[in-house]
């Protein structure tokens, strides 16, 4: 059973954490961890595009041609309840001293101002870059709260509440301290 999301007061929204797939959450914008080709892949990305079925890829490589690192582009959301997904490329964990900690704040930065570009109140990201491209999550945890807290507390922004979804439990604890 899914524990109940953790909640944090920012601006005039909030942050949440919550373990989920994030392909389940019904929000504005999802944020995809893809790639700098926008070629699909494993993780968080393979499960998006089996959840939206083809119409993503389609809308990728009709409209996009790649994106790079520290980036993200916008489509559709295809068969998801979420009606765009936002895909933002995270660096691939070097040794720390390659611009990785730069390179996933401008993910996000990128990712959560095309979400506010599009109006959307709501968003639900994954934890980028963690996974097959092996950043370590203590360090990408208060990155990632960070660049969601400053974009709550743009003026103006349409943004009211950003979710992230942990895949885990371990994860979830890291992102609680962080948060
Ligand atoms: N919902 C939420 N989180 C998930 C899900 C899910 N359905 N699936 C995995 N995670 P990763 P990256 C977590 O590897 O490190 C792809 O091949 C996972 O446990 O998806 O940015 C792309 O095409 C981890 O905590 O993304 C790129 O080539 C986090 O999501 C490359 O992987 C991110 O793991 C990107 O690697």
């Amino acid at each position: 059973m899914e524990p109940e999301p953790l909640t944090r007061a920012v601006a005039g929204g909030s942050i949440v954490l919550r373990r989920a797939d994030i392909t389940t959450l019904n929000v504005d914008a999802l944020i995809n961890a893809a790639n700098a080709s926008l070629a699909g892949g494993g993780g968080v990305d393979g499960a998006m595009h089996r959840a939206a079925g083809p119409d993503l890829m389609r809308e990728l490589s009709e409209r996009h041609r790649g994106c790079p690192t520290g980036s993200a582009v916008i489509t559709g959301g295809g068969r998801l309840a979420a009606r765009h997904v936002i895909h933002a490329v995270g660096p691939r964990w070097r040794d720390g001293h390659h611009g990785e900690p730069e390179l996933l704040a401008s993910a996000y930065r990128s990712a959560f101002a095309l979400a506010a570009d599009h109006g959307c109140a709501t968003v639900a990201a994954p934890a980028i870059s963690t996974g097959i491209y092996g950043f370590p999550i203590e360090l990408a945890a208060p990155i990632a709260v960070g660049e969601a807290k400053r974009a709550l507390e743009t003026t103006g922004t349409s943004l009211r509440e950003i979710t992230f979804a942990l895949f885990s439990d371990p994860d979830l604890e890291v992102f609680a301290r962080a948060l």
